[in-house]
């Protein structure tokens, strides 16, 4: 990068079911294009239970964590990748609070949802976790490395 200090980083995004349902998946790629990161992985799938597990096995203690898992695998989620200058925390802060009551309008979860237990879209929390989640998520050869042809002003 051209910036000093900022780290190219890659994260992993995703539309929750209910954001699939909601027809909100056009409106929340669109604001990480948008922003200016760079798309490396997109699909819809729908995820077995034992993935989810895996996901979220930070919050197995939870008293939601089997609702979560209910939640996540209720439906098709569409799985992204994205790369950038920052993209990590740039994204939770696009994304908003986990509480969507708490999330600041303009953000996606602000904008679009009410309930924690339905806010929409993931972001991963660190790098170290982007590349696991992108990892856990996409199979060799379904995130592509490319260069766009124009806008070196991103780079
Ligand atoms: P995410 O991992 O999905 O991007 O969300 P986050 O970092 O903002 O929040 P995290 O603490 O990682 O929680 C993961 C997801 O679990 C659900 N949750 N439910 N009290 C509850 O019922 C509760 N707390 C968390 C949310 O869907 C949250 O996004
Ligand atoms: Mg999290």
């Amino acid at each position: 990068s051209m910036v000093t200090g900022e780290q190219v980083e890659e994260t992993y995004i995703m539309i929750k079911p209910d954001g699939v349902q909601r027809g909100l998946v056009g409106e929340i790629i669109s604001r990480f294009e948008k922003k200016g990161f760079k798309l490396t992985g997109l699909k819809l799938f729908q995820c077995p239970q034992e993935l989810a597990e895996v996901h979220y096995e930070e919050l197995k203690s939870k008293s939601f964590f089997p609702k979560l898992i209910g939640y996540i695998t209720s439906g098709p989620v569409v799985c992204m990748a994205w790369e950038g200058v920052g993209v990590v925390a740039s994204a939770r802060k696009l994304i908003g609070s986990t509480n969507p009551l708490d999330a600041a309008p303009g953000t996606i979860r602000g904008d679009f949802a009410v309930q924690t237990g339905r806010n929409v879209v993931h972001g991963s929390d660190s790098p170290e976790n982007g590349k696991r989640e992108i990892g856990l998520w996409f199979k060799e050869g379904e995130v592509i490395q490319w260069t766009p042809a124009i806008a070196p002003w991103l780079k």
